[in-house]
């Protein structure tokens, strides 16, 4: 029950309309108006938000104004200042990122016999993977196939994917799936065993696995334990801040900083696999995020100085329903899962305004448009959203749905006096995903040698749009082929002298080009106290 008048008389709205509304079915959109909408509402089309490069291996590409001066900007070393000849760590295969893609690769480079090192901001597991909830994609039934599952995340993802890519994504899928069912990952079944699977946005077949609405959780808890278990050493919040190549050009190690001491430590490896993740705190445009707390792009930042170039860099997802209230949970992530389990979205004057399972650039846009010039947004205290009807979910499939289905849901709201089973939620779109990032080859290296990456730093996989499920099967299909290429290749590589002459290269392209963006990077953390001091 909400306790704000106005928040309750519209949520009463939104009951009384329950009956009609579940028995409609809301068309889906042609190809002509999903493109106007987009061009209309969606964020990536406000081309004031976005800033052309002028310096780096994709001078000339359109990105995110608050990522181009990341990207344009100033070292946090001196590189002239450190001895790289010193090593404090030296191994075969260096992972950089401690979520689902990194602990996937250095699993498989481990296995493949290379010594791995994994170094991460954080602790293991603060990444985006533990916070996904909704489920990973694989064509693994009877009805459905990898060629589906191609066509469906080609479409989503407007036709911009690399083929050969998301070819590998939906091909090994259903052998990640049972990888991670090996590894110890409970996933949803029925009595008989037999793995339950729903609808995404955009699915033509229910092909999403997961554990509840807390799978990423369930993955990531599984790949930590897997990591620790094979005694792979793990540097927790130790940060890589530059990229260390040797004379010829190819990447052999980084330059790492303690998060407390900020002491700098040299990290010597015969090749590097990036798998820092995303780049939701950086809050592009003012959004709310659903992401962790380090999700800052680095790996970008790091690989770019480097010379590696970016595929695709001015395409973000904003997932549909961040939660829009209480202000507690601001822009934290509600499943598509809710969706999926039969939720519909519905406007302040109890429509609803959408088919609840359209994409996710789709969805978000509509709910952008309901909210803006149409006037159908509820008024809430930070803005304007729309209702996602979970009372809905009993009423179409029984008691005790919401609670075995989406349990994270209905304690994160329940937190806070909202009964999701009685109550519908207040929803607006969150920073959630970056669809661009470092270019890579099929085998995952990037166009530095020795220099690998994998997970959400990687762009083309999904094209300019992903689908639901389709990251959490990315960062373990490319997290894995990662590790085992990094260290079949770390097996044949004598690194040379190493140097950091890039970096004062791309100084001097800075100066060259005039541009000084008084910033320092990679970010490595948010910035929110009053200050507004970098870290
Ligand atoms: O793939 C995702 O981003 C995902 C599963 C999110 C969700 O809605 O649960």
């Amino acid at each position: 029950m909400y306790q704000d008048p106005i928040l309750a008389a519209s949520a009463q709205l939104v009951a009384e309309a329950r009956e009609r509304n579940i028995h409609f079915d809301p068309p889906r959109m042609s190809a002509g108006e999903k493109e106007q909408l987009l061009r209309t509402y969606h964020p990536d089309y406000r081309e004031d938000q976005f800033e052309i490069l002028t310096v780096g291996p994709s001078k000339g590409s359109k990105v995110p104004r608050e990522l181009a001066a990341l990207l344009q900007g100033r070292s946090r070393i001196d590189p002239a200042a450190l001895d790289l000849t010193k090593a404090d760590f030296e191994t075969d295969v260096l992972v950089i990122g401690g979520g689902g893609a990194g602990a996937a690769a250095a699993i498989e480079a481990d296995q493949a016999g290379a010594r791995v090192l994994v170094v991460t901001k954080l602790r293991m597991g603060d990444a985006n993977t533990m916070m996904a909830e909704g489920g990973i994609q694989a064509a693994d039934k009877p009805n459905d196939s990898p060629a589906q599952h191609f066509l469906d995340a080609y479409g989503g993802g407007h036709f911009a994917a690399q083929k050969d890519l998301l070819a590998k994504l939906v091909t090994e899928a259903p052998e990640a799936i049972q990888w991670l069912s090996s590894l110890g990952v409970e996933f949803d079944k029925t009595p008989d065993g037999t793995m339950i699977t729903t609808h995404g946005g955009g699915t033509s077949r229910k092909r999403m696995h997961a554990a509840k609405d807390y799978s990423g959780a369930e993955i990531m808890r599984t790949l930590r334990d897997e990591v620790l278990n094979r005694g792979i050493p793990v540097v927790d919040f130790t940060s890589a801040i530059e990229l260390i190549l040797d004379e010829t050009g190819r990447c052999a190690g980084a330059v790492l900083m303690n998060m407390e001491t900020r002491e700098l430590l040299i990290a010597r490896a015969k090749t590097v696999i990036l798998a820092t993740g995303g780049a939701g705190r950086l809050h592009y445009q003012g959004f709310p995020t659903s992401n962790h707390y380090g999700a800052t792009a680095d790996g970008l930042v790091l690989g770019y100085r480097a010379g590696a170039s970016l595929l695709y860099p001015d395409t973000l997802q904003y997932h549909p329903t961040g939660a829009a209230f209480p202000a507690q949970i601001f822009g934290a992530l509600v499943t598509e899962k809710v969706r999926s389990v039969g939720a519909m979205l519905i406007n302040a004057k109890g429509e609803a305004f959408m088919n609840p399972l359209e994409t996710r650039d789709v969805s978000a846009a509509a709910i952008i448009r309901e909210c803006s010039d149409r006037g159908n947004g509820v008024k809430t205290p930070a803005g304007y959203a729309v209702w996602l009807d979970t009372p809905m979910i009993e009423r179409k499939h029984g008691e005790g749905t919401i609670e075995k289905r989406i349990p994270a849901m209905m304690r994160m709201f329940g937190k806070y006096g909202i009964d999701i089973r009685k109550d519908p939620i207040l929803v607006y779109p969150t920073l959630h995903y970056q669809n661009g990032g470092l270019k890579i080859t099929v085998d995952g290296q990037s166009d530095v040698e020795n220099l690998y990456v994998a997970g959400e730093a990687v762009g083309g996989i999904h094209g300019r749009n992903r689908l639901m499920g389709n990251s959490l099967l990315d960062i373990i299909v490319f997290g894995r082929s990662a590790g085992a290429h990094a260290a079949a290749k770390a097996a044949s590589v004598t690194p040379g002298r190493p140097t950091l002459s890039h970096v004062e290269a791309f100084h001097q392209a800075l100066a060259e080009a005039g541009v000084d963006t008084g910033v320092l990077s990679p970010r490595l953390l948010p910035t929110y106290n009053s200050l507004g001091r970098d870290f």
